[in-house]
């Protein structure tokens, strides 16, 4: 039996104004070559599907074309929901979906869905776990003493009674943690990882499963063992994945307890790359293949310059993000800023930070602008 695990698909996503449909539509195509060309069983989409509860139109109509081509080629698929995805919208029409083996869990009703598959080696169990709060099962199981997202888990394992002689499969889209903590990329929001965090989810308590297709976390890495893994998003969402090598798992199960776990690399249509150096060097050497990709630009000049990111937009396509690393940036202690400002009215936190940031105070006129646009964004009022 061969599975394909993805997940953290978040169509609909947009990098500052650039919206990324052409390069979801592009990697969403690699998928399904990949799941073709290795005759997988089944695919499986372990959450955050969309990038919004409301969805744009474009995101709908991608997602309905990739269902469309994955049904054309009869790839049997499984879907739940992430953190991301409003259960209900992404559970529409999932009842007529199951007719073409495109099989949908977008909300926890009490029960675990389950599918069997087989193989040569017998049957295999497909479970599917929407994602879930301790707070939606208690809902369910009143009787339950569930304080956490692990109870949560562990209860709704109970009540499917799982039997771990036989061959099992399940999507889950959790914090689940191995020893460590697994390593948070930034674009997963809003997972925050910390001791004691009611979210975290112990590894172990997957134990009865042969494989894991985890989603939320968008590196892609194992958790605890092998067979438990989150596949990681199929594209780069923020600067700190900017070096992650994205891949798709292909799982391989034989007899019950052969599992073994392939990375399949992905190939976006454009990159995303973080450049650093002075203004002058970055402009003086670009690579013309990298002039269509998303690129954040960290300065190291230590003047600022006039207007830096629109001199880096006349080599550069895409820029998302421009910001600054020499002396001034270095002297900002953020664990201190809060409690600098907490006692200071906002236009003398803005006076402060200006003169760090330029080195020369901020003009009177700078500062009425300010202020305008704080009294419009309810931050101050006119007594201010
Ligand atoms: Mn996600």
């Amino acid at each position: 039996m061969k599975l394909l695990h993805v997940s953290d698909l978040h169509i609909g996503k947009s990098l500052l104004e650039y919206d990324l449909l052409d390069d979801q539509r592009y990697i969403l195509n690699q998928i399904i070559d990949i799941a073709k060309d290795n005759e997988v069983d089944a695919l499986l989409i372990a959450g955050d599907v969309y990038d919004k509860s409301v969805p744009s139109e474009g995101a709908v109509r991608l997602f309905d074309d990739f269902l469309k081509k994955i049904k054309d080629e009869h790839i049997k698929t499984f879907i739940i929901s992430g953190n991301h995805d409003s259960d209900d919208r992404l559970n529409f029409a999932s009842k007529f979906l199951s007719d073409s083996d495109i099989f949908i869990a977008a909300k926890y009703k009490g029960e675990l869905d389950k599918y069997e598959l087989s193989d040569e080696y017998g049957p295999l169990n497909v479970y599917m776990l929407p994602f879930i709060k301790a707070s939606t099962v208690k809902h369910f199981h009143k009787d339950a003493e569930i304080e956490n997202y692990e109870d949560a888990v562990k209860c709704v394992f109970i009540e499917a009674s799982i039997d771990s002689d036989k061959r099992n499969v399940i999507l889950s889209h959790q914090f689940v943690a191995g020893k460590s903590h697994p390593s948070l990329s930034g674009s997963e929001s809003p997972a925050v990882a910390h001791v004691g965090n009611v979210e975290v989810i112990g590894y172990s308590v997957f134990d009865a499963f042969d494989y894991v297709a985890l989603g939320h976390i968008h590196s892609p890495q194992r958790v605890g063992r092998e067979e438990v893994r989150y596949s990681g998003s199929p594209l780069k969402y923020s600067l700190s994945e900017a070096n992650d090598d994205k891949s798709v798992a292909l799982i391989t199960l034989k007899e019950k307890g052969d599992v073994s776990v392939d990375l399949i690399p992905l190939k976006p249509l454009r990159e995303m790359r973080h450049i650093k150096g002075e203004l002058k060097n970055l402009i003086a050497n670009v690579d013309n293949d990298t002039v269509d990709d998303y690129i954040y630009v960290t300065l190291t000049d230590e003047e600022t310059i006039d207007d830096a990111m629109g001199i880096i937009r006349n080599y550069y396509n895409r820029p998302v993000n421009l910001d600054y690393d020499n002396s001034r940036s270095k002297d900002i202690d953020f664990d201190d800023i809060e409690l600098k400002t907490e006692s200071k009215p906002i236009t003398d936190v803005l006076r402060d930070f200006y003169s760090m940031m330029y080195g020369v105070d901020i003009c009177e006129e700078e500062m009425k602008i300010f202020k305008e646009v704080a009294e419009k964004a309810g931050v101050i009022n006119e007594a201010d």
